[in-house]
């Protein structure tokens, strides 16, 4: 009886596993939850390994770039860029990397490049944070820039909602791009008025990946650049995925045989 309870649990638990995970991206984003139009709405992320790369796929309906009238006044269009990817190796909220989704200019740097390339992975400067009151406020963060930072040239005053302090932007970086491959391109999914298409972003792991790394690497995603959407979250990494998922489902079959075995003792 035991033996065929265990079973039934097993049964009903992959009835609610296999399912759900088809439907899912590697990281879920809420629908619903952005800012302004609905045009910036991003619906998760999929993270893949393939070789020697690590592809990104983002799926939004805002392919970036668009000329955006939130009010419907004939002079309140104003282009709206995307923020750039960033990667982050510890799961924290410093993003050590970032891959620009567009030429921009850096903040004021001292050296190095003054602004960023498209498609490019960049080493970012997370030692620099700069606090403006007369700009909105935080407008860097550990080397990128806030939306706040965004709002002040997008005229400072105006009414419009948007995400304060969030991390958007590529601000400083360590030096020139990372050396390598990496790239970028927008795939829109046509017949589909619900569901513009992604964004695919490859980069090759060992330009900014420490050799034997394990752990989680985090990231994050702004589909505007006063944050009208954000999409973050965090991958495990291991060199060799597989014995440890094998690892995890073991630990669950012993944990669920040890619970059916303790309860005939209770009475
Ligand atoms: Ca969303
Ligand atoms: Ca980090
Ligand atoms: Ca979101």
């Amino acid at each position: 009886m035991k033996k065929l309870f265990v079973l039934l649990m097993l049964l009903a638990a992959g009835m609610f596993v296999v399912p759900g995970s088809a439907l899912c991206y590697t990281i879920d984003d809420p629908t619903g939850d952005y800012t302004g139009l609905p045009v910036f709405e991003i619906y998760g992320m999929d993270v893949t390994r393939t070789g020697s790369n690590l592809n990104v796929e983002i799926h939004t309906d805002y392919s970036g770039q668009q000329w955006i009238n939130n009010t419907g006044g004939t002079s309140d269009n104003w282009l709206v860029q995307t923020g750039d990817l960033g990667i982050s190796l510890d799961g924290d909220d410093t993003y050590e990397y970032g891959v620009a989704f567009w030429d921009h200019a850096l903040f004021f740097p001292t050296s190095g490049p003054t602004a960023t390339q498209r498609g490019h992975l960049y080493s970012v400067d997370n030692s620099y944070s700069y606090y403006e009151p007369s700009y909105g406020g935080q407008v860097v963060y550990k080397g990128w820039h806030t939306s706040d930072w965004y709002r002040f040239w997008d005229g400072g005053s105006a009414p419009y909602n948007y995400n304060k302090t969030k991390s958007v932007t590529i601000a400083r970086v360590t030096s020139d791009p990372v050396p390598g491959s990496s790239s970028l391109e927008w795939r829109d999914v046509s017949g589909d008025s619900n569901y513009q298409g992604n964004f695919l972003i490859v980069v090759t792991l060992t330009d900014f990946l420490p050799e034997d790394f394990a752990g989680d690497i985090g990231f994050r995603w702004a589909s505007g650049s006063c944050a009208n959407d954000i999409v973050e979250g965090d991958i495990k990494y291991a060199p060799v995925p597989e014995p440890a998922t094998m690892l995890l489902l073991g630990c669950g079959l012993i944990g669920l045989a040890g619970f059916g075995r303790k309860r005939p003792s209770k009475k």
